[in-house]
């Protein structure tokens, strides 16, 4: 809320009544402050200067509201009330970023950004702060392009149903930042299912160029492996070669994969109306291609579901490496200073609001990665909490992104920001 709105919200009260001036009962105070209008009973209006008393309120009242709308614009993004680790820092890397999903960084420092519901992918040029950073909208009218990654010097973009490549995407970049148009990605397939419900995909593309690509199920519960759902896939960027990496996945809408062990970990996002404390949601690690996550039989890897469940047993399927709380939604993962990072989107239909954080899953570190039957995972702490206070949540972790320097970036998809969290020297 900016200065002058503060001000007309000050100006209404006094208005009304609701702040004492000493006036008593003068009701049409107008929006100047250096002179009041009186209605007067007859309709009438008289014009007369105001006592000195209401002159010294009115003039700590508009010292108070600047100092705070002041106050306020130094504090983009909300920083003085985000909770960061001792020893960091944290930081808008840019704002205007509308919707901000999935990240992806380019070798020229210019970071892309997916979104949801905004339907565009932005491109955050390099700067050395928040307002040198120009933010530009690369493309436009997407249907949900939560997903997103770089290849070679290709941008690949999922939204719903479709895969979009925009080739030496730098390049275009550089034009459009010139004043060019959009830039109109090329289809490179359609075949995806154009189920909205769980349809927001992730990206990421392994050394051999090949797309991993969500499949969620369309459904809060319900079993549709047959189809092809709640599955994690990889295919050629066109769709072809579809082999099914992870099965039994309900939603997951962020996954990296594991420097040295090549291992898959993904978020899944845990079943509704079992109440507010079951099932949590899920950090899983995939191993071997096709294994089973237990969707829709066993949830958090010891709760069989009510009717999924009855016949099967959860030690049919892997379980959870963490659980990361029940409803937390959480999304994009990224492996940071040997560590597993994950942006908790937040819950929407717990009765107590969970999430809207990030955490750390801290691993056992060693060397050569962990052998495949033991369970890395030390502890889940927090790293950046504040976005929820009480029940008011005023940001939303959507993704992570580990960058070059150390530092770790997060976008948020309801203010349309990235942070920086960094060492604090
Ligand atoms: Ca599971």
């Amino acid at each position: 809320m900016g200065a002058l709105k503060v001000w007309s919200i000050l100006a209404e009260w006094v208005g009304r009544g609701r702040l004492a001036t000493g006036g008593g009962g003068c009701g049409a105070f107008a929006r100047k402050a250096s002179t009041r209008v009186c209605r007067l009973p007859g309709g009438a209006a008289a014009r007369r200067a105001p006592s000195p008393a209401l002159r010294g309120g009115l003039a700590t009242m508009a010292a108070l509201t600047l100092m705070a709308a002041s106050a306020q614009a130094n504090d983009l993004g909300g920083i003085s009330r985000l909770k960061v680790p001792q020893g960091h820092a944290i930081e808008v890397y840019a704002s205007g970023v509308s919707n901000a999903r999935q990240m992806a960084l380019l070798a020229s420092g210019t970071l892309l950004v997916g979104s949801r519901d905004a339907g565009v992918v932005s491109a955050v040029l390099p700067g050395t702060s928040a307002a040198e950073r120009r933010v530009l909208t690369l493309i436009a009218g997407l249907e949900m392009p939560t997903g997103i990654a770089v290849h070679a010097g290709d941008l690949y973009v999922a939204d719903i149903s479709r895969i979009y490549r925009v080739a030496n995407v730098e390049t275009r970049i550089a034009e459009v930042a010139r004043g060019g148009a959009r830039v109109r990605p090329e289809l490179v397939n359609d075949r995806l299912p154009a189920d909205q419900h769980h349809g927001w995909r992730y990206l990421r593309i392994d050394d051999q160029g090949r797309l991993i690509v969500p499949i969620g199920a369309p459904c809060n519960v319900c079993d549709r492996d047959a189809d092809g759902y709640a599955q994690i896939v990889r295919m050629q960027p066109d769709g072809s070669q579809r082999e099914t990496l992870a099965r039994g996945v309900r939603n997951s809408v962020g996954f990296a994969i594991e420097p040295v062990t090549g291992h898959l970990w993904f978020t899944d996002n845990g079943r509704d109306w079992l109440g507010d404390d079951l099932p949590s949601c899920e950090l899983n690690r995939l191993t071997e291609a096709g294994q089973h996550f237990g969707f829709p039989f066993c949830h958090e890897g010891s709760v069989p579901d009510p009717k999924f469940g009855r016949g099967r047993n959860c030690s049919e399927f892997v379980a959870p490496m963490a659980k990361l709380g029940p409803h937390v939604a959480p999304l994009g993962v990224t492996f940071w200073r040997g560590d597993a990072v994950v942006a908790l989107h937040g819950s929407w239909n717990r009765s107590r609001k969970s999430g809207y954080k990030v955490v750390r899953v801290v691993l056992d570190r060693k060397p050569s990665g962990s052998p495949s039957s033991t369970n890395p995972v030390q502890r889940v702490e927090d790293l950046v909490t504040g976005w929820l206070q009480g029940e008011y949540a005023w940001g939303r972790p959507a993704d992570v992104l580990a960058m070059p320097d150390g530092s770790l970036l997060i976008a948020d998809d309801q203010q349309g920001l990235v942070y920086r969290l960094f060492d604090k020297r």
